[in-house]
């Protein structure tokens, strides 16, 4: 056993399990998964046992004195930045890093509508459908996003 599990939802349809995921991937560290499975009907007894939030995902540090509980992907992040320094998961540079945490916190609390009607799917293609009401504005607003970002900050990127 390591010293992390992180308890995740189906990486290709659970955007925020995926995220936790690329994070810990990134410091290089090793850890366990654990999954839990969204379509079983004890779904909420099931993630309750890890996470007080009775949501996924949540990260566990195993430590000598019992479990540490990270339960919120953004505060996973900024742990494991602490916790691997090198491991590079913000931007160096202090604005850079000042747009990228507010990056993620616009898309961590944002984009109703494009979850809504597009709900992450990596496995499946799903053309023409999923443009409800909100959505190409969302869209609109995350491309601008990238491609401010590129132009910023996007030379010499670090990417693990
Ligand atoms: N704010 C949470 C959101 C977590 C979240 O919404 N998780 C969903 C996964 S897609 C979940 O656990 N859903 C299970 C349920 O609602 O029963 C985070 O940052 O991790």
């Amino acid at each position: 056993m390591t010293v992390f599990t992180l308890v995740m939802g189906n990486r290709a349809s659970s955007s925020w399990s995926l995220r936790g995921w690329l994070a810990l991937k990134c410091t290089g560290v090793a850890f366990d998964e654990a999954m839990v499975w969204f379509k079983r009907p004890d779904i909420k007894e099931q993630i309750l046992i890890h996470s007080p939030s009775g949501l996924v995902q949540v990260l566990k540090h195993h430590k000598k004195d019992g479990d540490l509980l990270i339960w919120e992907t953004l505060a996973i992040i900024e742990y494991l930045d602490e916790l691997f320094p090198d491991a590079g998961l913000w931007p160096e540079n202090q604005d850079a890093r000042a747009v990228a945490r507010a990056v993620s916190a616009e898309m961590h609390g944002g984009f109703g509508p494009l979850r809504n009607h597009m709900p992450m799917d990596l496995q499946n293609q799903w053309p023409g459908e999923g443009m409800g009401e909100g959505v190409a504005e969302n869209i609109k607003r995350i491309t601008d996003i990238w491609e401010d970002c590129r132009d910023q900050y996007g030379e010499g990127v670090n990417s693990c």
